[in-house]
């Protein structure tokens, strides 16, 4: 099986590192493979870079169609263009943010998100809105670390994540935790031990759902919103073939 991680910012280092967690926690037999868009923003913190991402992300999800993977994880705790990539593909597209929400919601009565920035925790509310997590969902909470200090082992991210984690913890009184980045991938190993408790990263749960999903044999339904574009002239992201 053939799984295709798309990291839609542009950030190399990143999609390195999310592609070597989602290789530990494949099963064998899956391959996975990380790729990003060159033509994106380095980090997405906010609702025009979010913007700014999609097309790139299209065109991954484009070629992995061409190459024939199996499946998609959209690595950005934004799930940018999910719904486009589910028209585009014929496998399952996972989102980062709606896998780890949903895998949250199994693991405990209730959870916190810890983010990146200030100004994307009402993104990530959105979404818990939108995929029926807002029950469980007991806070969404900014460690104040930008996306790109998780690249920088000088910036010291891991601690403020791991402190702000536990501030959720305890004033939140919430019984997980949600990491609000794909930057943050490498960092759930250490956090679970240091917490002592679930610590969920979408990339990990979204690679195993992906998996799963293809196992049992299912795809993207075509039947109605998810059915691919209808045909028609299209300017600029023209290479968008079916
Ligand atoms: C992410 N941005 O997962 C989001 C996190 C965020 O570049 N990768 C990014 O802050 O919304």
């Amino acid at each position: 099986m053939k799984i295709l991680i798309v990291n839609p910012n542009s950030t190399a280092s990143m999609t390195a590192k999310i592609g070597a967690v989602a290789t530990e926690v494949a099963a064998p037999g899956t391959t996975v493979t990380a790729v990003n868009p060159t033509d994106s923003p380095a980090s997405i913190e906010c609702h025009t870079e979010e913007a700014l991402c999609v097309p790139g992300l299209l065109r991954c999800i484009q070629d992995g169609e061409a190459q024939g993977y199996d499946a998609y994880v959209i690595a950005c705790f934004g799930d940018p263009g999910l719904e486009a990539a589910r028209e585009l593909a014929k496998g399952t597209v996972i989102g980062i943010a709606e896998a780890a929400m949903h895998a949250a919601s199994l693991v405990a009565p209730s959870f916190s998100v810890v983010t990146t920035l200030a100004r994307t925790t009402g993104m990530a509310w959105h979404l818990a809105e939108r995929y029926g997590m807002q029950r469980f969902c007991k806070n969404v909470r900014a460690a104040d670390v930008p996306v790109l200090d998780l690249e920088d082992p000088s910036k010291n991210a891991r601690t403020l994540i791991r402190d702000e984690c536990l501030r959720a913890l305890q004033e939140d009184r919430s019984e997980a935790i949600v990491l609000g980045c794909a930057g943050m991938t490498d960092l759930c190993r250490w956090l679970s031990a240091e917490l002592d408790v679930p610590v969920i990263d979408g990339v990990s749960v979204a690679v195993k759902f992906a998996e799963s999903l293809a196992t049992l044999g299912l795809k993207t339904s075509k039947l109605g919103p998810w059915a691919p574009p209808p045909v028609k002239p299209l300017c600029g992201l023209a290479r968008i073939a079916r």
